[in-house]
């Protein structure tokens, strides 16, 4: 606890920012001070909650059963819940009312006076955490309705909230229990910034006293090490050099609190402490905060009308209803816990013991288990109707929340078509394969069939240069009409899986790829889309706003080299996958199907060669930008061919010859700061034309698709081998080396394993299939685990793709597929093209919004034209060793 650094700019180690935990505004002064606010007339939550109460109560109250408990996260402003009781009070029977609060004498004085009015209703107070309390009455299976109130969950950075929430429907609730949250809504921001400024300064009362209540925690605890005579750690004098400053970002829909010192302030640690201060912050020096430097105390988040869908989708809950007061400032959403959870796109990894590998049970399994077991297990050849339903809920908020319905006709890359094209393009792709399959009639109309069946990807340098594609028509049709179209081909997909799972996955190896086809095409197009989505102007998407990006963290990510020997006639591509020897015959259990460019598999010789253990950052980016202005390396591209249009420059951003001092990373939750947000670490997102540039920079160069491949999965299997490892290794020797050391131990054949299409022994939690919504730091190489050979901290998969210095080229031996021949063909360059910026490359790995079917299975190969900046692709340095 205490004032941690927690921020640094990238290329400036001096400004920081420093940051304490928002519960310490609840003291007992804190919460007298945040009852004061909710009834200040420019706060206008509590009475917009309020209203809807008024309102709606009767419909909220069909919501909850006779014979039900209540329960209310934190004890709340007594005047919404007494509207709420009373209501229950008079219409329902047998209800119990709990309160959970840390705060033992609000929480017995606000129920003392709700049990004397509410005569028909049980009270029960409970002191503690939510975490401490909640299972307590996870127990009782009677109906539980929790109370989340006057936006609190707006205090909480979104992945929190959202693993909160699924923390408590896993713990603590049953089917059809239902949590009703109350969350303040996206307005003009003057009406917010009011609202956090009021004019009695009872706000800026209620955020300084964070620094009083902070100071008696310390002393407190310094006391209890020693009698040490100090009375303060933050005294008066210190206090009164504080002033509260506050900030909405409209964009992210974010009002932030800090306290910024009017003056230099020096606070020194009890001495009694010191020991301990050292060991949590790493030092216990003097915390020294020059004049104009903020303390960062909380944020408030204010949602769009997206955010109540996509906060039930990353929870794992059902949104039921919305209930808004008439200005429409606040929402009170119903979310309820629902029979079987859809995953939004499944995490099929199994979940390991140890932090990041697969659990040592699987590792042993691979001893006996066949290869086609392993994958047939884990990815079943035609994915699960939840699968599907998991994709298209993925594909709906997309398309419907996060684009606002009118804005479906932007076009906000030039070279792709307007949204609206998507919205019939994937329903038609899908239904000219379902037709295939079944050897059936297309869904009607069938005109839709040729006006979506297939998109443009036009050249770089001559737009005029596409493929063969569909003819657009001149008038694009309602978008009510496209989603009944929807409706109907998705009906389609389901009655064939329903028949398909119920005859056991007896089908003809085609009629299984052409449904398999229309999957992954579904799930390539997500990813399509959501880079579209991030071309358009922030305040135009309709962000979730339950998901946010935290500060920059402490320690930037310290990067190695793995070592790989290489050799003659490693394997690339999938086995046994070849559509003309399948076609007509039954489907084989466990069979992997793969797209034409995965076949056939083929023999490469890789030479030793060195790589990075973790693509390169934002910040390392903009380092490099930096050096280019000032013409400490030559590059024969300008800054602005080299600026990444992942970043769009902040406001706040000078520009200094054309380069701004700020940027933002585009995301659908914002735009992150690359100096002050953890968007410092992430991948930075470029084009290849981009990433070649850094490259030469760095006297290095981009892996080879092989060397890539190689790289990643070679990593990986070694990886998940040491975890379960009794020998301990040299560090500095060829992965290849240290995995045929393991792999003898263990009685494992590491040649046949390395080619499994699904057996990449990534961490369970790698940044993919949406597990968040923009990507996340890459792991600092500090810990191995349970690790006891020397290997470094590495992460292949997931964040962004990784671009690579192979031309996309068929594999010897390749034929088109005979049902879809341009898939893959149409985009083989010439040799001659290789250097132009409009010939395509390969990418591997996978992005956070990556398909896990598609981000694990090492044998898919994506691509695109290397100067095309908008893909969500980074990369990583490479050298010969
Ligand atoms: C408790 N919470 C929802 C309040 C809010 O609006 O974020 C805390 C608050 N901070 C300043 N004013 C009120």
């Amino acid at each position: 606890m205490g004032l941690t650094t927690f921020k640094s700019l990238p290329g400036n180690d001096t400004v920081v920012t420093r940051a304490l935990p928002t519960v310490l505004l609840y003291d007992e002064v804190g919460l007298d001070l945040f009852d004061r606010i909710t009834y200040l007339p420019e706060y206008y939550l509590t009475n917009s909650e309020i209203d809807i109460f008024k309102l709606h109560g009767q419909e909220i109250v069909a919501e909850i059963p006779n014979d039900s408990d209540v329960i209310e996260l934190g004890c709340g402003s007594l005047r919404k819940t007494e509207l709420l009781l009373d209501a229950l009070n008079k219409h329902r029977t047998g209800i119990t009312y709990y309160a959970i609060d840390v705060m033992p004498r609000p929480l017995r004085e606000s129920m003392s006076k709700l049990a004397a009015r509410f005569s028909n209703i049980s009270f029960c107070a409970m002191c503690g955490t939510y975490e401490e309390s909640l299972p307590r009455l996870s127990k009782s299976t009677r109906p539980k309705t929790i109370l989340w109130l006057g936006s609190s969950i707006g205090n909480y950075h979104s992945t929190e909230a959202a693993q909160f929430l699924a923390k408590i429907s896993k713990t603590s609730l049953n089917v059809n229990d239902a949590i009703l949250i109350g969350m303040d809504k996206q307005k003009q921001p003057s009406i917010i910034m009011d609202a956090y400024h009021d004019s009695q300064g009872i706000t800026d009362k209620f955020e300084l006293n964070i620094l009083p209540h902070t100071n008696r925690i310390v002393m407190e605890y310094a006391a209890q090490q020693s009698d040490e005579a100090r009375n303060s750690f933050i005294d008066q004098e210190t206090i009164e050099k504080f002033k509260y400053v506050g900030f909405y970002d409209e964009a992210i829909g974010r009002h932030d609190s800090y306290l910024e010192a009017c003056e230099d302030v020096v606070i020194r640690w009890p001495r009694s402490i010191a020991a301990q201060v050292k060991e949590i912050c790493g030092s216990d020096d003097d915390i020294v905060i020059k004049r104009g430097e903020r303390v960062y105390i909380e944020s408030s988040y204010k949602y769009s009308d997206s955010a109540a869908d996509v906060l039930a989708l990353v929870s794992g809950l059902t949104l039921s209803r919305t209930w808004t007061d008439p200005r429409e400032y606040h929402m009170l959403s119903l979310f309820r816990k629902p029979q079987t959870t859809m995953p939004l796109m499944p995490q099929t990894v199994p979940i390991s013991f140890d932090k990041w590998y697969i659990p040592m049970q699987r590792t042993r399994a691979l001893r006996t288990l066949s290869s086609s077991a392993v994958s047939a297990e884990q990815f079943p050849t035609i994915p699960s109707i939840n699968e599907w339903k998991g994709m298209w809920k993925t594909w709906d908020t997309l398309t419907l929340q996060i684009i606002p319905r009118n804005k479906l006709l932007n076009r906000p890359i030039d070279l792709r078509h307007p949204f609206i094209f998507y919205l019939g393009h994937i329903p038609a792709f899908a239904d000219i394969h379902m037709s295939a399959a079944e050897s059936t009639p297309l869904t009607e109309p069938a005109a839709f069939a040729e006006w979506f069946e297939r998109g443009i990807d036009p050249n770089l340098e001559d737009p005029s240069i596409c493929h063969s594609h569909s003819e657009i028509p001149d008038e694009w049709p309602a978008v009510d009409e496209i989603l009944a179209y929807r409706d109907r081909v998705r009906s389609r997909v389901v009655s064939w899986l329903e028949s398909y799972f119920a005859a056991n996955g007896r089908v003809s190896a085609d009629e299984a790829r052409h449904v398999w086809m229309a999957f992954e095409h579904e799930a390539m197009h997500i990813e399509t889309l959501l880079y579209m989505v991030l071309q358009m102007e922030p305040t135009e998407i309709c962000s979730p706003a339950v998901v946010s990006v935290p500060p920059a963290p402490l320690a930037k990510p310290v990067r190695s080299w793995l070592r790989y020997a290489g050799g003659e006639g490693i394997q690339l591509g999938l086995l046994d996958d070849d559509e003309s020897s399948l076609g007509a015959s039954p489907l084989p259990a466990g069979h992997v199907l793969g797209w034409d460019n995965e076949s056939p598999a083929m023999s490469v010789d890789i030479k030793p060669f060195k790589i990075q253990t973790q693509p390169i950052t934002n910040g390392e980016y903009y380092a490099f930008l930096q050096s280019v202005i000032n013409k400490d390396f030559e590059s024969d591209r300008s800054v602005g061919d080299l600026l990444p249009r992942s970043w769009i420059v902040l406001e706040s951003g000078q520009n200094l010859q054309g380069l701004a001092n700020d940027y933002g990373v585009r995301t659908v939750v914002g735009t992150p700061s690359i100096v002050s947000t953890e968007a410092s670490v992430w991948p930075v997102v470029v084009s290849q034309v981009q990433a070649e540039a850094y490259a030469k920079w760095q006297g290095k160069r981009l892996p080879t698709e092989a060397e890539w491949t190689h790289a990643a999965r070679t990593y990986h299997l070694t990886r998940a081998l040491a975890n379960d490892s009794q020998s301990s290794s040299a560090a500095d020797k060829p992965v290849e080396g240290l995995l045929k050391e393991l792999a003898t131990a263990q009685n494992i054949n590491p040649t046949k394993q390395l080619c499994q299409p699904y057996d990449l022994f990534i961490p369970h939690d790698a940044n993919i299939g949406l597990s968040h919504w923009h990507p996340a730091p890459i792991p600092t190489n500090q810990s191995t685990g349970s690790c006891i050979v020397s290997l470094p901290e590495a992460a292949f998969i997931g964040n962004a793709w990784e671009w690579t210095s192979t031309p996309f080229h068929p594999f010897d031996g390749f034929e088109p597929s005979h049902m879809y021949p341009g898939y893959s063909a149409d985009f083989f360059d010439s040799p001659e093209m290789y250097k132009s910026d409009s010939c395509h490359y390969t990418i591997k790995g996978g992005s956070y919004i990556t398909h896990p079917r598609m981000a694990l299975r090492q044998t898919f190969r994506n691509w695109y034209q290397r100067g095309y900046p908008y893909m969500l692709a980074t990369f990583r340095l490479c050298a010969d060793d």
